[in-house]
């Protein structure tokens, strides 16, 4: 165990995460008291010596008693294990629930009978044990009884992975938290002790999966010194149940292997990446796969031999299934030099590769088919490829959600594309069944977060953004859990349990994604912000890479605004199964959350609400401007609830975003009334600089973007 944190701390700054093991209050401490008076866990083995290390630290700052480990079990006995390491535990009547937990799942309950109640951790595996002592733990962070405690818990998804858009050089592409957590310059020799603290973090998730690099792939990484620094990571990481990927770069062959060509069907191509795979697995041997993104915004990939993405994906499977290893290709291409809408170019490419792909290869598909807006319609590729396991990408930093300054709960727009019904199986048929493949009979299933964390002393920049992390990995675990009970969880193990805090603070997260959609893209508005840096409005972007410009989504004119996708426009909206295809493609019943998406509207389009398109546009805006205002209204009154250093820094933040709400709505407004023409609806707030001004802010050295730059 590296050096951890105190049970006293001297001011709160983050780093403890959801970690955080403060005294519990009356009156769970006294039964936690009474119950909890030793730790019993039989069996040798790294991840078990990590269970019984973060109850040892745990248990005593929580219950402010020492909580001994013992070889014996008596009254007020831990009890964690499995039946085939502990005998305590095989002796108990747990056959039929530890059946249904699989190989990561765990059972945790009170032992009737035993006085005061015996709890007992039981799992089919190591990594099941550690699993099940995390929960034990978030239950008394949380205050919970113990009495009639009872928990069958097993992920429904399984690969529960982060994606580290780290580059080699320590910077993050889309990274607002500092720089990289890996420190490869001093790799594989020093073990910072936050890899552990970063492991122990995404266990106690259920995250059990990292690729360690950008997609926008550097091919040193599979060079034998590279391979040394990732296989310490690797070591660090797996008694946490953590496997290791590598992005893999398509070009490689050629870049670091002194070939001529990449083309996946070539012989010397198939020879080297056999080797290199070999390789890897020397040094890791429980080594994932590689995350692949190929042709796509410049990256080297199959088509640049005439080859298709399944013949990519095919080469590296076959490399890496003699090891157990998988590829993760990603679905997210597209290419300037298609006319095609980019909205429909991913599905036109790959729905026909379906049953095409290797057994050992999932495609990666981003929730919705641009790119991680604060709001899209979901991915017409889900339900599209029954034949192929699709993971689902959701984006976890917050690239186009205000970076680190804005508080945006991001539980809601996961949820939104998980429950969402494809309909291509009937009724019923969710992304999130797709993705944990239950619908199409995959045993291989995923979920990917492009993470937000980075070297600031509290993982990811703003204080509520690791509830993102967290809600996350506890939604790869389980699809179902609502964003309120994860919501309320975090803040409780974050913050405290008052209610009078939980309750209102709960209720700003919740509120707090829907601002982001109003003050920056409402109504189906998409990809209108700065270029390269995405850091505030750009509406006006145009020139250059069209399907990087803003001009090319928004399409305003005096006649109106919106994009198209029906019969009459890209037809995009064929790309999705019944009903959703016709609910969207009419004009009537299409959601207005998504009407600039699908349609080009007049400016005096009679919305729900009586208004016209144009009137609603400005409200929407100043909506949002005054959520902000609500959710800093509502953390002000939480200040007695909130230690002095965590309070003061959302505070200063919650102004930044106001402050940026303005913005992006001033801005938005005055370059669309360039079209509408018409004046500002009673209600919104006069803008408070010209259009001339917005158009012509510079933002320098913005974070996360490194050198090599797209749009
Ligand atoms: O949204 C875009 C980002 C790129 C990113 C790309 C991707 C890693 O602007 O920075 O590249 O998505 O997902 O591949």
């Amino acid at each position: 165990m590296n050096t951890h944190f105190p049970c006293k701390r001297i001011s709160e700054d983050g780093y403890e995460l959801w970690l955080r093991y403060v005294p519990v209050a009356q009156p769970a401490l006294a039964e936690y008291r009474a119950a909890l008076t030793h730790i019993v866990i039989d069996g040798v083995s790294a991840t078990l010596q990590a269970a019984r290390d973060e109850l040892v630290f745990a248990l005593p700052c929580l219950l402010g008693a020492s909580v001994p480990l013992a070889d014996t079990a008596g009254r007020g006995a831990l009890v964690a294990g499995t039946p085939h390491r502990s005998p305590l535990i095989a002796a108990l009547d747990l056959e039929a629930d530890l059946a249904g937990v699989g190989d990561e799942g765990y059972v945790i309950t009170a032992v009737p009978g035993a006085e005061p109640n015996r709890i007992v951790i039981a799992a089919n595996t190591d990594i099941g044990v550690l699993y099940g002592v995390f929960h034990f733990l978030r239950h008394l962070q949380t205050h919970q009884p113990l009495r009639g405690l009872r928990v069958v818990s097993a992920p429904k998804i399984r690969l529960r992975m982060l994606n580290h858009w780290d580059n080699l050089d320590g910077t993050v592409e889309r990274g607002y938290a500092g720089f990289s957590l890996w420190d490869w310059h001093k790799l594989p020799d020093y073990l910072d002790p936050r890899y552990t603290d970063y492991a122990r973090a995404n266990a106690s998730i259920g995250i059990n999966a990292v690729s360690l690099t950008n997609v926008n792939a550097n091919a040193l990484v599979l060079t034998r010194p590279y391979l040394v620094k990732a296989a310490a990571l690797a070591d660090v990481f797996r008694p946490y149940g953590i496997r290791v990927f590598l992005t893999a770069r398509f070009s490689a062959p050629i870049e670091i292997g002194g070939l001529d060509t990449a083309d996946p069907l070539d012989p010397a191509v198939i020879a080297w990446w056999r080797a290199k795979a070999d390789e890897i697995y020397a040094h890791i041997p429980d080594f994932g796969g590689f995350l692949v993104k190929a042709n796509s915004e410049g990256q080297p990939g199959p088509h640049d031999y005439g080859r298709s993405h399944s013949d990519g994906a095919n080469l590296l499977a076959d490399a890496l299934a003699p090891h157990g290893g998988v590829v993760i290709w990603r679905a997210f291409v597209y290419d300037e030099n298609v006319a095609e809408d980019r909205a429909r170019q991913a599905y036109s490419d790959l729905a026909p590769q379906d049953g095409r792909f290797r057994p050992n290869a999932l495609l990666q598909v981003k929730n919705g088919p641009i790119d991680f807006q604060p709001r899209e319609p979901y991915h017409p590729l889900f339900g599209a490829m029954p034949r192929t396991p699709l993971m689902l990408e959701v984006q976890i930093t917050q690239e186009y959600l205000g970076h680190a300054t804005h508080l945006v709960y991001l539980a809601p727009l996961f949820a939104e594309t998980l429950d969402a019904d494809t309909g291509c199986a009937g009724p019923g048929s969710l992304v999130a069944h797709v993705v944990d493949g239950s619908l199409d009979g995959h045993a291989l299933s995923g979920m990917a977060g492009v993470s937000n964390i980075g070297s600031d002393r509290n993982w990811c920049g703003h204080p509520f953004a690791a509830a993102n992390w967290y809600a996350f990995g506890r939604l790869a675990w389980d699809h179902r859990l609502s964003t309120e009970q994860i919501a309320d969880e975090w803040l409780r193990v974050t913050f405290g349990n008052d209610e009078r805090f939980v309750e209102p603070a709960k209720a700003m997260m919740i509120l707090s994604r829907e601002a982001v959609v109003n003050y920056m893209t409402p109504l189906g508005l998409h990809h209108i912000m700065a270029r390269n840096h995405h850091y505030g409005p750009g509406p006006w972007v145009a020139g250059g890479r069209r399907d990087w410009t803003s001009v090319y989504y928004h399409q305003a004119g005096p006649d109106g605004i919106g994009f198209d996708r029906t019969a009459s426009g890209s037809n995009a909206i064929g790309q999705y199964c019944s009903p959703f295809r016709e609910l969207v493609a009419d004009l009537d019943t299409c959601p207005e959350e998504y009407l600039l998406w699908f349609h080009r509207v007049a400016w005096d389009h009679t919305m729900k609400s009586g208004r016209t398109l144009w009137d609603e546009l400005c409200l929407r805006y100043q909506h949002g401007v005054e959520m902000v205002r609500e959710m800093q209204r509502t953390w002000d009154a939480l200040s007695g609830y909130v230690d002095a250093a965590r309070f003061e820094h959302v505070r200063t933040l919650l102004a930044i975003q106001e402050k940026e709400a303005r913005w992006w709505r001033d801005a938005c407004l005055l370059y669309f009334q360039t079209f509408s023409g018409r004046p500002l609806p009673k209600g919104v707030e006069p803008p408070e600089e010209s259009l001339e001004y917005y158009l012509n802010l510079t933002h320098y050295y913005v974070p996360g973007i490194p050198e090599r730059r797209f749009g």
